[in-house]
């Protein structure tokens, strides 16, 4: 890697017009040298895609904000796939994966970027000791979520992992290439579970930092009930599909260019 490797933040988004203009700013705020913005649009019917071009073109962040506009609402795992691989095109030794709805909150990349020099991805976790969620979630809601990720991904898979359903992650190149993202097929939520599961039985080193995960403040939530547990079904998918995987199937290639 050079010596001030090439950060992308990849954010996927469907309406957050009322998130984009406050993220994609604290993001480039960041004293952190070489960091781009990738936003992945699905063609927001509330102009977001068009917020985000505005964005890139406003003269203090030219050339630091890309837009990939996608046709229609394709769900968060092809849009984060096509997201990496753009990235990766456009030169990215490391790749950050978080939610535009500011629950992800930027002031963790920094120690996102510091714990990645020992290991291969670092997830920002709300279950690693010191981690937490929104206060306002009730004891019904916040032992369900700790239930799903501490005992029931974590006993199925086989993986030591405290919150594998966490979407705020920073990947090394060389690992977002060899775990093949050709391989993953979830197209919803549980597409976090498929890639960090791929990831361990590849046998790349992974790594949790506690956060503090506060609840979106603007926009709606994408996530339901019915959202949650069909993931929940999908993890038994996700075990049989990968769990023969080892360490000597990492992919080698770079990825084809792709717009
Ligand atoms: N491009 C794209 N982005 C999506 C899609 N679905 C959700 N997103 C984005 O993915 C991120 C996470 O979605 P949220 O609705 O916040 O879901 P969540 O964070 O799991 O749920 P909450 O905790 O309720 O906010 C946000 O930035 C969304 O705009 C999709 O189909 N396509
Ligand atoms: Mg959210």
């Amino acid at each position: 890697m050079s010596q001030t490797p090439k950060v992308f933040v990849v954010l996927p988004t469907y309406n957050e017009s009322e998130n984009i203009g406050r993220i994609v700013p604290a993001l480039l705020d960041l004293a952190i040298s070489n960091l781009h913005v990738l936003v992945v649009d699905d063609n927001s019917p509330d102009g977001t895609g068009q917020f985000a071009e505005d964005l890139a073109v406003q003269s203090e962040y030219r050339g630091r904000v890309n837009v990939l506009h996608r046709p229609a609402k394709q769900g968060l795992g092809p849009a984060y796939i096509q997201g990496f691989k753009h990235a990766l095109a456009l030169g990215a030794d490391l790749v950050i994966q978080m939610d535009a709805d500011l629950s992800h909150q930027p002031k963790y990349i920094p120690q996102l970027l510091d714990r990645v020099q020992d290991c291969d991805i670092v997830i920002g976790s709300r279950y690693a000791p010191g981690g937490s969620v929104d206060d306002s979630w009730g004891p019904a809601r916040k032992l369900l979520s700790w239930w799903a990720n501490r005992v029931y991904t974590p006993t199925i898979l086989g993986i030591p992992i405290k919150d594998a359903t966490g979407g705020f992650r920073v990947y090394r190149r060389d690992c977002l290439i060899g775990i093949d993202l050709n391989r993953i097929k979830a197209n919803g939520y549980v597409f976090m579970v498929e890639l960090i599961y791929v990831a361990q039985r590849l046998g790349y080193k992974i790594s949790e930092i506690p956060i503090h995960f506060p609840d979106r403040q603007h926009g709606a939530s994408k996530m339901s009930t019915a959202v949650a547990a069909e993931a929940a079904l999908r993890v038994w998918q996700i075990l049989f599909r990968h769990r023969g995987l080892k360490r000597e199937e990492r992919r080698r290639a770079p990825y084809a260019v792709e717009s």
